[in-house]
């Protein structure tokens, strides 16, 4: 099925993208770090019970970015939103840098970034690199407490409006390398208008697989330039 080269595209990404570069997903390995569950990790309460055990958690992984990087499933998605002459908003759960690395600029990070903290006191959000823990003090305000800008759960996902806005008069939705089992991501297929295609590529089935009209099964980086070939008819 073609569509229109100006027809507005929406990319969700989730862990299997970046899997590839040598970041872990979550439900691999029993979704265990440490021998903790993640959901035990990645939780408010978590954050408040114990703190010095999420930063070590969330510096860890920030660590490891230096270390990876984008792969030929990051690049394509860059390529698509340079090419294609209508709106390509690419919607990721993935808290890495790789898509931004890779040239995506019209990006939203719906899950938050490893790479910024945000101030408990005046909430601003902050660049942040390096190592976090109990010490760290938020420069804006110069008094705040920071924490990792990480949406756990039970908190309200980021850019939702403009995510559900963008749905709705989409063209076509993709879903790469996510599992469907989080919501509110897992249930975009369902937000979007009947005429819209929907495609999820994946290495296997995900949760909500029957939801969308099209499936291609193997790696995001044999999948993904294929598809984006396809789509610019090149
Ligand atoms: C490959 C591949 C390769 C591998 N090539 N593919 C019941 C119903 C509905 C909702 C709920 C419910 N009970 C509770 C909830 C809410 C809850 C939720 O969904 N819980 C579920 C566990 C049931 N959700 C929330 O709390 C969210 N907030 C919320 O709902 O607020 C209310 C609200 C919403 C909207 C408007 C207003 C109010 C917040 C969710 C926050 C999720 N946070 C995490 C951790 C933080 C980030 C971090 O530490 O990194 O985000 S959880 C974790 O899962 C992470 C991921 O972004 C997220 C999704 O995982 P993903 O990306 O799908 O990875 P995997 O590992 O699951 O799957 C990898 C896939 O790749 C697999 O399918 C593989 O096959 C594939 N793959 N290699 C292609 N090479």
């Amino acid at each position: 099925m073609t569509l229109p080269r100006e027809a507005t595209l929406v990319i969700l990404t989730g862990a299997g993208i970046s899997a590839e570069s040598g970041l872990r997903t979550f439900r691999d390995a029993n979704g265990l770090w440490e021998n903790h569950r993640v959901e035990d990790v990645a939780t408010p309460e978590a954050f408040h019970r114990n703190p010095a055990l999420v930063y070590r958690f969330y510096n860890e992984r920030r660590r490891s970015l230096p270390g990876v990087q984008p792969n030929a499933a990051h690049l394509a998605l860059a390529r698509l939103e340079r090419e294609w002459a209508g709106e390509v908003l690419l919607v990721t759960q993935n808290v890495d840098d790789l898509h931004d690395r890779a040239g995506s600029r019209n990006l939203l990070h719906m899950h938050g970034e490893l790479l910024k903290g945000r101030c408990l006191g005046c909430h601003a959000v902050l660049d942040w690199p390096g190592d976090m823990d109990s010490d760290s003090r938020c420069p804006a305000c110069g008094r705040g407490r920071v924490r990792p800008h990480i949406v756990w759960f039970g908190e309200v996902p980021l850019e939702m409006e403009s995510i559900y806005r963008t749905l709705e008069r989409c063209a076509l939705f993709a879903a790469i390398g996510t599992s469907g089992h989080v919501y509110p991501a897992a249930g975009f297929v369902g937000a979007v208008g009947p005429e819209t295609r929907t495609v999820e590529l994946n290495l296997e089935p995900s949760r909500v697989a029957d939801a969308f009209r099209e499936h291609r099964a193997g790696r995001a980086t044999d999948l993904v330039p294929a598809f984006v070939a396809e789509l610019l008819g090149s």
